[in-house]
């Protein structure tokens, strides 16, 4: 990460790193989603399923794409792991829950996500990699946050109006991105789904990963379920633990 992105991560919670995917990258994973997952929107205008990585190589390259994996080292360690993963597509008018997620405790609950930075290093619990094959401008909706939230001592004290987006304040934002960025965030940051309004559908892929000793998910990925899958991919799969678990990345000789 650069300086700069240090810097914006911490303040903020997120950080949309630009043109991530190629041209070519994002119309195979489109091609792909066509292919794989073809189908109606429900009156929801909201669709959504899991394990999007097993669509397909391009959908497994996602899990540790090299402009992606800095970025994951850096933030959840040298353990890094793949959590779960997803996708949401969305037409116009389509909405999705309320805004969540936040520090330690979500209104008095404990939520289990968490965000440190000790002596220059960031560290996280689940983090999410958005792939977005799709732009969404000013005003389009999808993803959204309060930034900075991840360092709230008062998110019980966030009107459920403003959860639920029946009341958009300043300290709202909608995030604009294009084609073939990804949004990082971590899941320590208040944040959601805002109705989508843009005439184009929404096309979002969600790796989620987690540091090596830790799950977010119930439930672990079985690395032989993926044929195909190198040996970090493997590694990234492995279920959480501590004990003698190798780095993702292979230190270089
Ligand atoms: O990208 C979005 O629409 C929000 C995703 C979300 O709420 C989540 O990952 O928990």
């Amino acid at each position: 990460m650069t300086p700069e992105e240090r810097f914006t991560f911490d303040l903020e919670g997120y950080l949309v790193v630009k043109g991530v995917l190629d041209r070519d990258e994002v119309d195979t994973l489109n091609a792909l989603a066509d292919d794989v997952w073809p189908g109606d929107y429900a009156e929801s205008g909201l669709r959504r399923t899991s394990r999007v990585s097993m669509w397909g190589p391009a959908a497994l390259a996602l899990v540790d794409h090299p402009r992606a994996l800095p970025y994951m080292v850096e933030l959840l360690g040298p353990k890094v792991r793949v959590d779960h993963d997803y996708c949401i597509f969305m037409h116009k008018g389509g909405k999705a829950g309320r805004l969540h997620g936040g520090p330690t405790m979500q209104g008095g609950v404990p939520g289990d996500h968490w965000y440190k930075c000790h002596d220059g290093t960031i560290r996280n619990g689940l983090t999410v990699f958005t792939y977005c094959l799709s732009d969404a401008g000013p005003g389009d909706g999808g993803f959204g946050c309060i930034p900075g939230s991840h360092k709230s001592n008062y998110i019980a004290s966030i009107p459920d109006e403003v959860r639920t987006y029946g009341r958009h304040p300043h300290y709202v934002r909608q995030v604009e991105v294009e084609v073939g960025d990804v949004i990082i965030f971590t899941e320590a940051l208040i944040h959601g789904t805002m109705e989508w309004t843009a005439e184009h559908e929404r096309r979002s892929l969600l790796y989620k990963y987690s540091p090596g000793h830790s799950s977010w998910s119930e439930t672990y990925y079985n690395a032989a379920e993926y044929p195909d899958a190198t040996e970090q991919q493997c590694r990234m799969m492995a279920p959480p633990s501590v004990g003698n678990r190798p780095d993702t990345v292979e230190a270089s000789a």
